[in-house]
């Protein structure tokens, strides 16, 4: 491809609205334009990413046995009101209705269409295991998209379903379906982590994502140093305390004064008190009731195992409005006692005793106080976020807690979908079966995203060569001189020649904008035509991802480079 001839229009300057490298950089290298929120064009060479990382997904799908088809994205409602998720989503679920009043909504997922075009044509256990996939254009009504492909309304996704005759066998499938999918992120260049994760709303009994860790991800995840443990904030097991010693003899409960100290900071500082010793009450409205969850002063409420713990479907922080309705005060000096709803307390609650909690009065705490004697307590367990202080729930190793971008998420499902919509298929018995299910999803476009925020430096992208739209950017560094034009010319056809994918920047620019465009669009492999070439009959190379150069003489250049990509290609994928 020569550049003059292509529509690359890269920015000098960083769109305002782009807050994180992915988005700045994906804009300014004229990979991507936004038409409305949320909702972009990929233009040639974001386009040509967006195919290298579908035909990785797809090769190794195809290798695991799955086949490929492609769903509609207009969905009819009756599937989703039989599978009765069309009354569960809000307006993320983008619903129309069509010319003959047909209720419709865009495809955010397919479960429904899935499971009903194999309840039609798939009857008996002798046509299983079958695992389907399509690579789609997703659309999902985000509230408020942002950061460019991380987060849009409308993304590429592979979303794949699987069918069997019994929990063991989709548990095959599961298995297979985890190894396919780090294959397929090691061959993308990506460094990713599988962590166990809860199931959501969609029903099934077991998850995992797939994480590409990077600072700038939205998700937190748990990882142990010592062992391969991994779990995402909302799986993550806390373990309850070793009740070892008995507990203190329970004193005398103190009221203190604490003018305006509403944070934990404040209160401790102010009672000379360490966070462990205090205890947070913290007001959700589970499926629409106020419930008052208890962490210690040192952690933080984990909201969806709150709801696991509660089995409901809804759980969300109370607003300080709903907080002064149910409890009569403004949240800063809240406590247990006294309550009205039920009082649900994390493990480590239960094993303190004389804590410091709000007397539910403005400025006033207590101290001394028990659970039991002084407040009831509705149900307790594991409601906390995990941290780093806490021992891996494996091997009692030391846990970190990086930052990840979800690029992957697989579900055993179990038969909640074939039940509801009653897809059966005749076992060996000859007795109807509901088909055992599991569904798998990558987020194909955020994986663009999420490569370029762990290969990025100030210059630009350094594409993983596996998924560069380009494996070489050839570079001739004085077109007006008719024998450096002429040579990288010929250069250009022999890589051609070769099936090296090259983008040949041949524009009448000087050699300095070439340099900036070519480590802004993060082509793996510059090479230059220039002054060298004149003096000493040399092409220079230079590596966008180390920053190494070296000099090939240009008598067998195409071969040296073929030979060269061959390697690198060999050594990319990250295990
Ligand atoms: C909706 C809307 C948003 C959604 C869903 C449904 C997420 C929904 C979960 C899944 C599960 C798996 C197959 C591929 C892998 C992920 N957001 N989910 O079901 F109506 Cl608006 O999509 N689906």
């Amino acid at each position: 491809m020569r550049y003059s001839q292509l529509l690359l229009p890269t920015l000098k300057e960083t769109p305002a609205e782009a807050e994180i490298a992915s988005h700045q950089l994906l804009l300014r290298a004229g990979f991507i334009r936004k038409l409305t929120a949320g909702v972009y064009a990929y233009l040639p060479l974001g386009l040509r990413t967006l195919r290298k990382i579908e035909a990785i997904v797809r090769q190794e799908m195809n290798r695991a046995g799955a086949q490929e088809l492609l769903l509609p994205m207009v969905q009819p409602a009756d599937l989703w009101k039989e599978s009765g998720r069309w009354e569960k989503y809000g307006p993320e679920l983008l619903r129309f209705v069509d010319r003959h009043q047909r209720e419709s909504c865009l495809g955010p997922t397919h479960e429904e269409v899935i499971t009903d075009l194999v309840r039609m044509n798939v009857h008996s256990y002798k046509d299983l295991p079958l695992n389907l996939y399509q690579i789609q254009t997703k659309f999902r009504d985000e509230i408020r998209p942002r950061f460019g492909l991380m987060r849009g309304r409308e993304f590429v996704m592979k979303d794949g379903y699987s069918f069997d005759a019994s929990e063991a066998a989709a548990g095959v499938t599961y298995n297979k379906m985890k190894e396919t999918y780090s294959r397929i992120f090691a061959r993308c260049g990506l460094s990713c982590r599988a962590v166990e994760a809860d199931t959501g709303t969609i029903g099934g009994n077991f998850s995992h994502e797939f994480m590409v860790l990077a600072a700038t991800g939205e998700d937190t995840i748990v990882v142990c140093t010592a062992c391969d443990y991994a779990a995402n904030m909302e799986k993550a097991a806390c373990p309850a305390p070793a009740l070892t010693a008995a507990k203190p003899a329970p004193l005398e409960l103190e009221r203190i004064a604490t003018p305006g100290k509403k944070t934990v900071d404040e209160v401790t500082t102010f009672l000379g008190i360490t966070p462990d010793q205090l205890v947070k009450t913290m007001i959700y409205l589970a499926d629409g009731k106020p419930v008052a969850a208890l962490v210690r002063g040192d952690h933080e409420v984990q909201p969806v195992k709150l709801k696991n713990l509660m089995g409901a479907v809804d759980v969300e922080l109370a607003s300080e409005d709903t907080v002064r309705k149910v409890c009569g005060l403004a949240p800063g000096s809240l406590g247990p006692m006294g309550l009205t709803m039920p009082v649900v307390a994390d493990h480590q609650v239960m094993a303190m005793a004389n804590m410091v909690t709000g007397a539910n009065q403005d400025g006033v705490h207590l101290k001394n106080v028990n659970q039991g004697r002084d407040f009831p307590v509705a149900l307790a367990g594991d409601l906390r976020m995990a941290t780093a202080a806490d021992p891996c729930p494996h091997c009692h190793g030391r846990l970190e807690l990086p930052r990840g971008i979800e690029v992957g998420h697989i579900f055993k499902l179990g038969t909640s979908y074939s039940e509801a919509l009653q897809a059966t298929f005749l076992d060996d018995q000859g007795k109807r079966q509901p088909f055992v299910m599991g569904c798998y999803g990558i987020g194909v476009s955020r994986c663009i995203a999420a490569a370029i925020e762990q290969n990025h430096d100030d210059n630009g992208i350094i594409f993983p060569l596996p998924i560069a739209p380009f494996q070489v950017i050839l570079l001739s560094l004085s077109v007006k001189d008719a024998e450096v034009t002429k040579a990288a010319d010929t250069l250009y056809e022999e890589l051609m020649k070769r099936g090296i994918e090259t983008l040949y920047d041949d524009r009448n620019e000087r050699p300095g904008i070439k340099f900036k465009d070519a480590d802004l669009i993060g082509i793996p492999l510059r090479v230059m035509v220039g002054k060298r070439f004149i003096e000493a009959g040399e092409v220079e190379i230079k590596h966008r991802g180390s920053g190494a150069t070296e000099a090939l003489p240009m008598a067998g250049a195409a071969d040296a480079l073929a030979a060269m990509l061959d390697r690198l290609m060999a050594g990319a994928t990250k295990g």
